[in-house]
């Protein structure tokens, strides 16, 4: 395997994980997808229609919050208490050990050519194929192989039932925003407010940045602002995008620990976030507040990025 991409962060408590090591090993990749499949197999315990398993939990709250939780302030927050949520019913649940993998991207996006050849779309070893679109075989296409190929799908595009197998449609054209030099842009920002613009892209910016571009540039069901966590991949992109926003965070931490700002609804009338705005899950988990979730370290969350 070539450069780091699909490498991991690490709970505190009881990790035997080297510090140093960045990359994931083979049996801690199919212990990472055997228990995201365990999920698939686990019965729901949210009520929306079609959910017929604790994965789909997770998506179909995604979808119901979307409205809520993206364009705003606490977009960031609200991710990462979800990111925090689904590692645990792996853990609980799923006897994973692990923490949430992360996917550096930049490591891929040299040219089409290394981002096709990403572990992540490994066949055995990672999420399945990229599915590149040709004239002859338009996008979306199906994922044929890797341990996602089989789950059928409940919510497609825009959140509407649609049974489905997971879709992708790999395009090229956003590799740009995917290179180390739109991170860097991205963490040199002097405010949370500057950085969480930066970081989330269009509609909030009139131009593509690293979360839709990671989004887009997978297709399919991936691109879709409601249905994104129906593909795995969607965890390991926005566990990266987590990690960017904690090395903003640790830059200055004493100020960007506490520092949050935005408002709270895209609609008027507008509200800015503030540290006691409540991150709703639903029945996924108890609600927790902003400040619960500013540090990873601390609060609700225990875990450390490498
Ligand atoms: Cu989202």
């Amino acid at each position: 395997m070539v450069g780091s991409p699909f490498p991991f962060k690490f709970l505190l408590p009881n990790s035997t994980i080297p510090r140093h090591r960045r990359t994931l090993l083979t049996d801690e990749k199919l212990e990472y997808l055997r228990a995201v499949q365990c999920l698939q197999r686990l019965p729901p315990i949210t009520a929306f229609t079609e959910v017929k398993s604790r994965f789909d939990d997770f998506q179909a709250v995604h979808v119901n919050l979307t409205d809520r939780v993206h364009l705003v302030g606490q977009f960031l927050p609200w991710h990462r208490w979800f990111l925090g949520v689904f590692e645990s019913a792996l853990r609980k649940e799923c006897g994973y050990e692990g923490a949430n993998p992360y996917w550096d991207w930049t490591k891929d996006s040299k040219n089409f050519q290394t981002f096709l050849e990403s572990p992540v779309f490994h066949p055995t070893l990672g999420f399945g194929s990229s599915a590149i679109a040709s004239p002859a075989v338009p996008n979306p296409l199906t994922v044929e192989d890797g341990p996602f190929a089989s789950y059928n799908l409940s919510y497609g595009p825009n959140g509407v039932i649609s049974n489905h197998r997971l879709m992708r449609a790999l395009n090229s054209t956003l590799l740009p925003y995917l290179s180390a030099a739109m991170v860097r842009n991205t963490t040199m920002q002097p405010t949370y407010e500057l950085f969480r613009t930066e970081l989330e892209g269009r509609p909030v910016t009139p131009l593509i940045k690293i979360h839709d571009a990671g989004h887009r540039i997978i297709g399919g069901d991936m691109a879709d602002t409601y249905s994104s966590p129906g593909d795995p991949l969607f965890y390991l992109h926005h566990t990266n995008l987590d990690r960017i926003w904690d090395f903003w965070q640790r830059v200055d931490p004493q100020q960007r620990m506490y520092e949050i700002s935005g408002r709270s609804t895209v609609d008027p009338p507008y509200e800015d976030v503030t540290l006691d705005f409540p991150l709703d899950m639903d029945k996924l988990a108890r609600q927790v507040r902003i400040a619960d979730v500013m540090n990873i370290e601390g609060g609700v969350l225990c875990y450390r990025y490498v």
